[in-house]
């Protein structure tokens, strides 16, 4: 293999099996469970929220913060597991019922900044220098209820201030275009870079694409993969699928579309993801259906289907593909995909 891949996910993956509709279907189990099997799978680090890092964090004080971050990164390195990225959880607290950077309230967009500065003083501590912003209620469920220009700008306020407190921390943007909002602010790959550009310091921000939140943006994940590589700017990457125009399904990599799955990993191959350190990382879940002893199944699968792909898109006849492209015969192109997908 020409490259290595590293892999990761997070603490929130090893989900209990709530939904909407009904209560957990697995009991809880402890971080340090999680962080055993993740081991145990062989992966190679594990992303965080803020408050999977430390846990109640909105009643620690910052000393209390850097105690706990301190006592987690002991942990980590005595397991030999790296920390990939730090995300602050903005969607889960009373102050950002009507969003966090953008929420109508100042107070609310005060503590946003501020819960997210101490994100960045965790990943300090974790030796990431990588904070990703899913912007979850950034948007509106009412248009009427915000200013979009206005949003925009305390956006771009906020990562302004994200930047000013620490000189090396990049921001990586997960758009998403909707769920839990009916709009969100930042719905795709292209605003997500375009915003960059309005921030302090543009060389410091880019984007992370998630699979599903592309499939749910009616977009293709390998284009919206191929645009942000282009720009140099794919510092990391949520691979899991989604069936169509549906709840955020986070179902494992290849589940429901294979030509998706192979397209996403042939565009990282054609791009060398992952020669700048970068992580492959499943953000998938189990089926609600899922017994507790085949809990991981879905992160263990995930990996082996992109491997496969990895295969598939090493051996794919490229010379023949080319013949048929310069012919403009894309039926037999097609086929050409079908049957190296379908094997012998
Ligand atoms: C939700 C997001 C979330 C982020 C991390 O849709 O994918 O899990 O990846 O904050
Ligand atoms: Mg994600």
């Amino acid at each position: 293999m020409s490259q290595k891949y590293k892999f990761c996910f997070g603490p929130w993956n090893l989900s209990e099996g709530w939904d909407p509709y009904g209560p957990t279907t697995r009991p809880p189990q402890t971080f340090d469970w999680k962080l055993g099997e993740l081991k145990r799978l062989g992966f190679d680090a594990m992303m965080f929220h803020d408050d999977d890092a430390v846990p109640d964090i909105d009643s620690k004080s910052e000393a209390e913060i850097r105690k706990a971050t301190r006592e987690l990164k002991k942990k980590l390195d005595g397991e030999g597991i790296a920390a990939e990225m730090v995300a602050p959880r903005l969607w889960f607290s009373p102050n950002t019922i009507d969003g966090a950077y953008t929420s109508n309230n100042p107070k609310h967009r005060q503590y946003a900044i501020d819960r997210s500065l101490r994100t960045i003083d965790i990943a300090r501590i974790l030796d990431t220098d990588l904070i990703v912003l899913w912007l979850a209620r950034e948007g509106t469920y009412v248009r009427e209820s915000k200013n979009p220009r206005k949003g925009v700008e305390y956006l771009v306020e906020a990562m302004d201030k994200m930047l000013a407190h620490d000189k090396r921390i990049r921001l990586a943007i997960e758009p998403k275009p909707n769920e839990p909002m009916d709009h969100a602010y930042v719905p795709t790959i292209g605003h997500a870079l375009a915003i960059a550009q309005q921030t302090r310091d543009p060389k410091r921000v880019g984007a992370l694409i998630e699979s599903a939140h592309c499939t749910l943006a009616g977009l293709d994940p390998s284009d919206e993969i191929a645009f942000a590589m282009s720009f140099d700017k794919l510092w990391s990457l949520h691979l899991n699928d989604q069936n169509g125009l549906k709840f955020d399904q986070d179902k494992p990599f290849g589940s429901t579309n294979l030509r998706s799955a192979f397209n996403q990993v042939r565009v990282l191959e054609q791009n060398k993801y992952g020669s700048n350190g970068e992580y492959v990382c499943f953000d998938v879940h189990p089926f609600r259906t899922t017994k507790p002893e085949h809990w991981v199944a879905h992160l263990d699968n995930s990996r082996r289907t992109f491997l496969k792909l990895v295969e598939k898109a090493r051996t794919y006849n490229e010379s023949k593909a080319r013949q048929m492209i310069a012919d403009r015969d894309y039926q037999a192109l097609d086929q050409h995909v079908i049957e190296h997908l379908l094997g012998k």
